[in-house]
């Protein structure tokens, strides 16, 4: 064995000669990883073998170009297309072993052998769009030369990660070898070249696929207007869709892969491709809970409880039945239960490509009953009922003397205190807030709300699983509306302000929604309803809100609210609703004014942002990419602005945010009060991202 550099080994097996990349956690592209590989290839290429297998240790293959050195400045090091021609030209044939993830610059690594071999748990993609980018090591040339171009614009706008299976029926994998058998599979596969003497297949001068698109702009035109809505607001999946085009109407592989060049430095350098790269560290830094090492033991999760099966409830036990954990689910009544159920059974029957077996696997996971009693031999217990103090704290009372010693409690509640629910037990050690997201079976969001008196290793838990069944876990500490709900307070508080001030319901959603928000404010709350919490009885028409309820417009369900609908739930402004806006204005004896774009933007944001800092202030989030995490998730924030503090940053940082919100505040009051650590962060010229935790 011949060590080429710290990351890369070189071992002859008979004919074959091996290059091992070895760099944790997912041989990424560095510098390093690039030396090695450049060497490797010089030292195979000069010796007796007759082929050559690139192959990786670790969990996976080469995952992709190392996002971190992105922007950063790197010590002189091999390019990747200089070891992509090394392989490409090689004259002895080259196959690369695949297992787990070939991904970005680790699947063009691939298509540059002239053979691939996977096991079938492998995925392989081009995930760069997710993270603002394209495929900038030939990926977007090479691709549709294998695929074809639908399936190359499917994958490269998606990022999805292919499975070996899909792969090898697309042609990206020559040949799927037996489960943890890699090695002994390629090396079998490189004798088998030899021996056959197969050709050295270079994909970039296959032009096969590409000819059968040629002259038919109409693949593009439809693709475009299929996915115009998904791809609204991102620069990156036209670039992924143009560098297509390029492939197919270049006249020859160097020409696309200059206008695939250029496309790459046009996404790098721009504000889209940084908040998404930042977005991609800032999603696995929020699991690390600085005080709760990482090999805390975690509690066993084998059996959930659920008590509620309303919006919530059923939405959570499909999180954990989908994962194949039991769910006990327990309601007041047979109705309500027999309801929470048949909601769940419809959601997996109409979801796409619903598989019937499976959803009866899963709904046989599931006991309904309205006995708490069922909860004592559970492991974790979740708590969705109504949204009243004096209730949970009764469930919890119940909860305490039934659950088993080391039962983890767990609150959804969206606002109240989880100390103070805890209080009505014995353990508050083991009570935690898991804060799920409607509709909880698809929202990936979880604010994980910590106690005063939550252990570590409860915290270690929630955290852990809610990977397990999908979601994307920020800790909150406890404060009304934990991190999400806190901030959006400020800026449904500023939307109801504006439209009393002149602006219109659809003028300000209008602005959200061109700022990437799949939905303004007025839009989600004729979607929700606007009677939740509205009670006909007390409503005296003193707001706008009584005013469209009283008059029967209480939202999408009745085919008006703040909009009016057509039989096709378009919305539209409303007449009625901007006389009865003008009318409040009137009693106030103001005059509506005419209010800027900008502003309507600043006067919902910029208070969030302030408010994010009071949380960071009063340590009930650890760090601000946190707080981004959960508005990227949870809220619909665009993930191209990084999130609010992210966004924060790139719009001139706290010291700007502090000048609009004295401006704000000079003339509509403490609304717009700074936070003590918006000035300190201004003063010190530092950033929001400065607040790590
Ligand atoms: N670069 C640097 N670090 C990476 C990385 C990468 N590409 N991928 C993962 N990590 C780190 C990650 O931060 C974490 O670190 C640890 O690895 C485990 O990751 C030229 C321009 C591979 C499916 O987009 O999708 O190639 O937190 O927690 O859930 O065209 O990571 O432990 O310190 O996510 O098992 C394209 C990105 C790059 C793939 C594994 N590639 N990675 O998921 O573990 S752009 C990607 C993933 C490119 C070229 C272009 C996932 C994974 P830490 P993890 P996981
Ligand atoms: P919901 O009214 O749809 O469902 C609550 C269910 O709890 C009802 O079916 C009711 O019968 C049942 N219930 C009430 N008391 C009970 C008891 N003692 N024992 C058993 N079942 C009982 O409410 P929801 O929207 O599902 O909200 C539940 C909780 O989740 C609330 O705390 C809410 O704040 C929180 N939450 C709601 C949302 C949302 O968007 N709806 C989002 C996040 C969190």
């Amino acid at each position: 064995m011949t060590e080429i550099n710290s990351v890369t080994t070189l071992t002859r097996e008979g004919d074959v000669d091996v290059i091992t990349l070895n760099s944790p956690p997912v041989n990424a592209l560095s510098a390093n990883v690039r030396d090695g590989l450049l060497e490797g290839f010089k030292a195979a290429a000069a010796s007796e073998s007759k082929a050559i297998v690139l192959i990786c240790d670790g969990r996976t293959f080469i995952a992709g170009a190392d996002i971190s050195e992105f922007g950063a400045p790197g010590k002189p090091s091999a390019s990747l297309p200089d070891v992509q021609n090394m392989m490409e030209n090689s004259p002895k044939p080259v196959i690369a072993a695949i297992h787990g993830t070939a991904l970005g610059g680790g699947l063009e690594v691939a298509l540059c052998a002239h053979y691939r071999v996977a096991v079938p748990s492998a995925k392989l993609g081009l995930p760069e769009v997710a993270l603002g980018l394209l495929p900038g090591a030939g990926g977007t040339q090479r691709l549709p030369r294998v695929v074809g171009v639908e399936n190359a614009l499917e994958m490269m706008t998606s990022g999805r990660h292919v499975p070996a299976k899909e792969a090898a029926s697309l042609g990206l994998v020559d040949e799927l070898v037996e489960e943890g058998k890699l090695k002994e599979g390629a090396l079998a596969f490189a004798n088998k070249c030899v021996a056959e003497n197969k050709p050295l297949v270079k994909i970039s001068e296959n032009n096969t696929k590409l000819e059968a698109a040629k002259g038919k702009p109409e693949i593009f035109a439809d693709f475009r207007k299929k996915n115009a809505r998904k791809f609204r607001g991102f620069d990156a999946p036209e670039a992924n869709i143009k560098c297509i085009e390029a492939a197919v109407n270049s006249a020859s592989f160097d020409e696309g892969l200059a206008v695939e060049r250029k496309l790459f430095m046009g996404l790098m350098t721009g504000s889209q491709s940084a908040a998404q790269r930042y977005y991609f560290f800032a999603e696995r830094t929020a699991a690390k809970i600085p005080d709760v090492p990482d090999d805390t033991p975690l509690r066993e999760i084998k059996k959930v409880g659920v008590l509620g099966a309303g919006t919530m409830g059923g939405g959570i036990s499909m999180n954990f039945v989908n994962v194949g954990i039991p769910v006990t689910i327990v309601e007041l009544k047979q109705d309500a239960l027999d309801r929470g159920l048949a909601t769940i059974r419809k959601n997996y029957e109409r979801s796409r490509g619903a598989d019937p077996a499976v959803t009866e696997k899963r709904m046989s996971l599931l006991t309904g009953s309205l006995d708490m009693n069922d909860f004592a031999d559970c492991d974790l217990i979740i708590e969705a009922v109504f949204e009243r103090m004096d209730i949970k704290k009764d469930v919890f009372t119940k909860l305490d003397a039934i659950c088993k010693p080391g039962a983890i409690l767990a609150s959804n509640t969206s606002y109240l205190n989880i100390d103070e629910i805890a209080s009505v037990t014995k353990r508050p050690q083991d009570v935690i807030g898991l804060h799920f997201f409607s509709p909880a079976n698809v929202m990936k969001l979880l604010e994980v709300i910590r106690g005063e008196k939550t252990a570590k290793d409860v915290i270690a838990t929630s955290m852990k699983l809610a990977k397990k069944i999908g979601k994307i876990a920020a800790l909150a500490g406890v404060c009304p509306g934990f991190i999400g709900n806190r901030m959006l307070s400020q800026r449904q508080r500023e939307a109801q302000k504006l439209i009393m001030e002149g602006a219109m319901p659809w003028d300000v959603d209008r602005v959200l929604y061109d700022f990437g928000f799949p939905m303004g404010p007025f839009a989600m709350s004729d979607l929700a309803g606007l009677d939740i919490g509205w009670v006909k009885e007390n409503s005296k028409g003193e707001t706008l809100r009584d005013v469209l309820c009283e008059a029967d417009r209480r939202g999408q369900k009745t085919g008006a609210g703040y909009y009016d609908y057509d039989e096709n739930r378009n919305a539209k402004p409303s007449e009625f609703t901007e006389n009865a806006i003008n009318a409040f204005i009137a009693k106030t004896g103001k005059n509506p004014r005419k209010i800027s774009d900008e502003e309507i933007l600043e006067r919902c944001i910029f208070p969030m942002i302030n408010e994010g800092v009071k949380i960071l202030e009063e340590g009930k989030a650890i760090r601000a990419s946190d707080i981004d995490v959960v508005w990227v998730n949870g809220y619909g924030w665009p993930v191209y602005r990084g999130g609010p503090m992210f966004y924060g940053d790139l719009i001139g940082g706290p010291a700007k945010v502090l000048e609009k919100m004295k401006e704000f505040q000079a003339t509509m009051g403490d609304d717009f009060k700074p936070a003590a650590l918006l000035e300190k962060l201004a003063a010190e010229g530092k950033k929001f991202g400065d607040l790590k935790g």
